[in-house]
């Protein structure tokens, strides 16, 4: 049982996870001059509004003090850039666990691309950094993203809570899936997930900073933990300021 690892990255039960791995997912085009400078990310992630921050490796490594920033780290294990993305996706791992724990990690992150052909890689791949994250007292998230010729559409409800039990039968303390789009839908995602917790991908940022906000209701009302969020955060022109209006919702 792996039973407290999940907490460190929880606050009452919730959580908000300020991810930030889109310069290799996407490359810099995703940011703007401010966005672009990881110490201004760091800055939003150690606000007060959030339960851990996500980097690749290299940000960690030349960013990321644990003896200083009060937010916990999830190292993303994985990742391919966007030049690979085919129909058929693959990520594979450029981080041990044991760097991630040198780094000062309180948890780790992997991407299966759920129902790729290349999906079963991933999986060997994810099973055995999960049970080496777990032996060294590490959280173990699964960014389950249905992707691939099979996949019909990434946002239906049952394609959705395959990829979130996915994540249950491998054993992974949380996982990280989009949104359905409504709660009664989403709450048999969550519950399909079981013990393992849900985080929701905040996905391009919203035209309209209230959505977000409605959002977080909906999430949280289907059973959710919170976000693994993004560019609706650093993307805001005032992103601490949209982090605490999500935090107000989320934490109480
Ligand atoms: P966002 O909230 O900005 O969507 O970030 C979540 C995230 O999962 C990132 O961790 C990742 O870089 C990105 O989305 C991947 O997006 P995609 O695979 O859709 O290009």
């Amino acid at each position: 049982m792996n039973k407290n690892n999940i907490d460190k990255i929880l606050r009452n039960g919730k959580g908000m996870l300020l991810a930030y791995d889109h310069g290799f997912e996407h490359g810099p085009t995703d940011f703007d001059e401010k966005s672009v400078n990881p110490e201004w990310i760091i800055k939003i992630a150690d606000s007060g509004h959030f339960t851990g921050v996500v980097f690749q490796k290299g940000i960690a490594s030349k960013y990321y003090d644990k003896n200083k920033h009060k937010v916990p780290l999830i190292v993303k294990m994985n990742g391919r850039t966007a030049y690979q993305k085919g129909e058929e996706p693959l990520s594979l791992s450029n981080c041990s666990v044991e760097e991630a724990v040198e780094l000062g990690a309180s948890a780790i992150g992997y991407t299966i691309y759920v129902g790729s052909e290349h999906e079963q890689t991933m999986i060997d791949e994810f099973a055995q950094i999960e049970k080496e994250a777990h032996d060294k007292g590490l959280a173990v998230i699964g960014w389950m993203y249905p992707r691939g010729k099979k996949i019909k559409s990434d946002t239906d409800k049952d394609t959705l809570a395959y990829a979130a039990r996915l994540g249950l039968e491998l054993n992974a303390d949380a996982v990280k899936v989009k949104y359905s789009g409504d709660i009664e839908s989403f709450k048999w995602v969550v519950k399909a997930a079981g013990k393992t917790k849900v985080f929701v991908v905040g996905g391009e940022k919203d035209a309209d900073e209230d959505d977000i906000i409605r959002e977080t209701k909906e999430i949280l009302q289907a059973g959710a933990v919170g976000w693994a969020i993004g560019r609706n955060i650093w993307q805001s022109k005032d992103p601490i300021a949209v982090a605490e209006k999500i935090a107000k919702v989320l934490y109480n």
